[in-house]
């Protein structure tokens, strides 16, 4: 019988790939820049079965292409690249890597948080520059002052998985825990400490603001100009999310005048990203993208894609399917 085929559109570790060959026909884009969307529309026209990641669209035009294939193996927890509506119409199945990557990106929040409070990339680059040399003083007790985070007050906002983790660290730190989500979780608060607050109130109480929402019609552009002047002169804002859950221009004015103090950001509007108003900020630590990127999480997400593909090609229903409304359309294999 002929093995199902699928096209997995970047480089992940080799050890899934290779537990995924026992059962697929696989073929890799091991490029180092995404496949061109000319080459993903091409390679979808035979395949099964894709592996895919955030910066690969899969739309309407790319499912119209693909007419054999049956399940989308996503490497990531979130999928809002996905069409999931237009998929699941069409039987394909899709399933995410979530749990194995929380705590690396909950550990990844909290590097960035305590990198900006305490201006730690800038004064790495100080002494690296020589300019601590250059200067000559030694010590100074007005030198890089940074904010105190030890029992202040954080909020939360998106209180899933990566939320709840950011909240067990915060607890370290003997913190205020308000959180901010769709729906209340009254297990939660008792377990973390962790207060409830509307939107705008978490805004105006917290020292830290830590994005942990999934990107959704709801939460496009939910950080605006009006929502950052809500927050306290001498917060820090960070966005392991998404990048378009924050109005990037309204932050750009917020950090230039002062409305806030400085923010961490992971996650950006475009990715790729360029710009250099932000880049001129000195009160801003950024990263391209890296929050989940630790060994541990990056081979179980891939160890995960694989139990997906491979539950599927057996016609059992795979471990962390994300649209379970396709099973009414179509039986797993
Ligand atoms: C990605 C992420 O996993 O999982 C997510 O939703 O945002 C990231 O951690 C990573 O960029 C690999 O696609």
């Amino acid at each position: 019988m002929r093995k199902p085929k699928v096209f997995i559109t970047r480089q992940i570790p080799e050890t899934a790939i290779n537990v995924i060959r026992e059962y697929y026909e696989v073929e890799v884009w091991r490029d180092e820049k995404e496949p061109p969307r000319e080459v993903l529309l091409e390679k979808v026209r035979d395949v099964d079965a894709l592996v895919t990641l955030l910066s690969d669209k899969i739309d309407r035009e790319i499912l119209d292409n693909a007419p054999r294939l049956r399940i989308i193996a996503q490497y990531a927890v979130g999928y809002d690249n996905i069409d999931i509506e237009e998929a699941t119409r069409r039987g394909i199945y899709v399933t995410n890597t979530p749990d194995v990557l929380t705590e690396a990106t909950a550990d990844f929040a909290w590097a960035l948080l305590l990198a900006t409070a305490r201006q730690l990339v800038d004064a790495d680059k100080f002494v690296r520059s020589g300019e601590w040399k250059r200067k000559g003083v030694a010590w100074h007790p007005l030198m890089y002052l940074g904010y105190d985070v030890y029992g202040k007050t954080i909020g939360i906002i998106g209180f899933g998985r990566i939320g709840q983790a950011i909240a067990r660290r915060a607890r370290g730190f003997n913190m205020k825990i308000l959180y901010y989500s769709r729906t209340r979780k009254p297990e939660k608060e008792e377990e973390l400490g962790a207060e409830f607050k509307p939107l705008n109130e978490l805004l105006r109480e917290s020292d830290f603001v830590v994005l942990a929402v999934p990107l959704t019609k709801e939460t496009y552009y939910m950080i605006n100009e009006k929502r950052l002047k809500l927050m306290k002169p001498m917060a820090i804002l960070i966005n392991i999310a998404r990048g378009k859950v924050v109005d990037t221009k309204a932050l750009i004015k917020a950090l230039e005048e002062g409305w806030i103090a400085g923010a961490g950001l992971d996650v950006f509007e475009e990715e790729p990203y360029y710009n250099k108003e932000l880049f001129k900020l000195k009160n801003v630590t950024l990263a391209p993208h890296i929050g989940s990127a630790t060994y541990g999480a990056r081979y179980a997400m891939a160890e995960l894609v694989a139990r997906n593909l491979i539950a599927f090609a057996k016609g059992e229903v795979p471990p962390t399917l994300v649209n379970r409304e396709v099973l009414n359309v179509r039986k797993p294999g």
